[in-house]
């Protein structure tokens, strides 16, 4: 059942209305004034499986932290990121865009260039018409500067999140695993020495320096595929860089220093409505949990991992809890793609899995047309205004963030460079329990559209070294001929039904063509 929107909003705004203004540029409208708005924040993992949490049925792993958010809001079980991989599932969820539709939103390079032009609408710069302090702490790789020529990391790094709408930033530029391996916060790497300046390549090594090849058997944790290019603190990245040593990360307490800046954001907003975007760098490679969670698991470096994202999750909650803002707080965890075992080093994650299932009952992970790839953990809790315990199995994704917390507050996102982003706020704070009618789930290699229970993957074929740009572990999910899945009758995606209804393999391909064609969601 849908509810009135007005209604709605009435009865969480004590009265307040909607302005008229316009946002120019946008045709957003200027949304509701006064203290009750809601502050919301994001956690976002990195690699994160649908059943990599304990509360989506992991049983080698314990997220009480995670459990009790869930247990206190809204689980969904049919909740999707965009894409398979990394930049664009945050690509769309910042830019409500489908990241397919837009070229060079592949997985960025350490030295890209920002892939969302400045002054675009994003989710944060949405927030900021609403009236919000905005930050994103983590994990970017979406790029940063013009692009006009190479990145001098040692000056001023802009156009980058302050350009969308972020009004503070601290960032991993792009992965834990390629360079620059420094922290940039509000456009400067943090504890540079400017006397040692920084320099990346991904083209030539710099002349002389280690590599994870040369000096393979000095590194700390070995490579099975790429990141054999740098050695930064005796593991090898993706990309060459020199120089910078005082700014170097330290990848054992980048949990801490993340969620530490996460904490001090809100701190410093506690008196203002705010929007946080925390990124994890945890579960993705290279994973070095600090100390205090090694072997918390079975499962090697890999579970160790998620017990330490549980513990940064629930360093926030404490946080939002002693300053009194919980219940006024919109708290989203979520993550950014599906699992991955081996994805570039030796961490012992295959061989030390044991029974435990990443993607849960899912077909796939990271990178596939599966949806393991894009089936992702998806929690929303708000004590004020959402009664706990409940599980929602409403198809909802997160390109649709822009436009339901924009119009939670008033505003009607209303762009031609978001209109995949939908208003499904009733499905996101539980009203609605059948969301979206449809949505299209980005593989590395192909797409797919999911429908009621009906789920096309368009074929493709693909040559026989084509796990370069997936992983040799994951299938992924093409086909060169088409398949369709009943995924309420075969959630895990093994019984291809394409040749039993061709009437519905020719519908829903009809409508993924009008859906790409129309370059919004119709
Ligand atoms: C891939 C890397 C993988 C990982 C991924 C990005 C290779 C062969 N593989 O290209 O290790 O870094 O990019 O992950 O280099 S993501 O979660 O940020 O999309
Ligand atoms: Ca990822």
């Amino acid at each position: 059942m849908r509810i009135d929107r007005r209604q709605f909003m009435k009865s969480f705004a004590s009265g307040a209305i909607a302005g008229a203004g316009l946002w120019a540029g946008c045709g957003l409208q200027k949304g509701l004034s006064g203290s009750t708005k809601p502050n919301i924040v994001i956690i976002y993992a990195d690699d994160l499986g649908f059943g990599d949490v304990s509360c989506y049925g992991a049983t080698a792993v314990s997220t009480p932290n995670i459990d009790k958010i869930a247990a206190q809001g809204i689980r969904f079980t049919n909740g999707h990121c965009t894409s398979a991989t990394c930049t664009p599932s945050r690509y769309s969820m910042l830019t409500g865009e489908y990241a397919f539709r837009q070229e060079g939103t592949g997985i960025a390079r350490g030295n890209a260039a920002m892939i969302i032009q400045p002054g675009r609408t994003t989710w944060a710069s949405a927030m900021q018409q609403c009236g919000y302090k905005t930050g994103v702490v983590g994990k970017w790789h979406l790029g940063l500067g013009d692009g006009k020529e190479e990145l001098d990391w040692n000056k001023d790094i802009k156009p980058g999140p302050h350009e969308i709408g972020f009004d503070y930033n601290f960032l991993v530029p792009a992965t834990g695993d390629r360079v620059p391996c420094v922290y940039v916060e509000n456009r400067r790497v943090v504890n540079l020495d400017k006397s040692d300046p920084i320099k990346v390549s991904y083209d030539e090594p710099f002349p002389g320096e280690p590599t994870g090849v040369s000096h393979r058997n000095e590194l700390k944790l070995d490579w099975t595929h790429d990141h054999n290019d740098a050695i930064i603190n005796g593991v090898g990245r993706l990309g060459y860089m020199i120089g910078g040593k005082s700014a170097i990360w330290d990848d054992e307490t980048m949990a801490d220093v993340l969620t530490g800046k996460a904490v001090d954001f809100i701190k410093r907003n506690k008196a203002n409505p705010f929007f946080l975007y925390f990124a994890t760098h945890d579960v993705h490679v290279p994973r070095m949990p600090h100390n205090r969670f090694k072997d918390k698991t079975d499962m090697g470096s890999r579970g160790d991992v998620i017990v330490q994202f549980d513990y940064c999750v629930g360093q926030v909650v404490k946080t939002l809890n002693e300053l009194g803002l919980a219940d006024n707080t919109i708290l989203i965890i979520s993550s950014d793609n599906g699992p991955v075992l081996d994805d570039g080093y030796k961490d012992q994650a295959i061989e030390r899995v044991g029974s435990h299932k990443p993607a849960g009952p899912l077909r796939g992970g990271k990178y596939s047309a599966f949806s393991g790839g894009t089936r992702v953990p998806l929690i929303i809790r708000w004590p004020d205004k959402i009664s706990g315990g409940q599980v929602s199995n409403a198809l909802v994704s997160q390109v649709d963030f822009l436009a339901s917390f924009a119009a939670l507050n008033g505003l009607e996102v209303d762009c031609d460079t978001c209109g995949d982003s939908l208003n499904q706020i009733d499905a996101l704070l539980g009203k609605d329990k059948t969301g979206r009618k449809h949505l299209i789930q980005q593989g590395r290699l192909t797409l797919a559209l999911v429908e009621g229970k009906w789920k096309y993957i368009v074929p493709k074929k693909v040559s026989k070294n084509h796990w370069t740009i997936t992983n040799k572990f994951i299938e992924n999910g093409t086909s060169p001929k088409e398949q369709l899945y009943d995924m309420e009758a075969d959630i895990g995606e093994r019984n291809n039904l394409a040749e039993k209804y061709p009437e519905i393999v020719k519908r829903m391909a009809a409508k993924l063509e009008k859906l790409i064609e129309a370059g919004k969601t119709i």
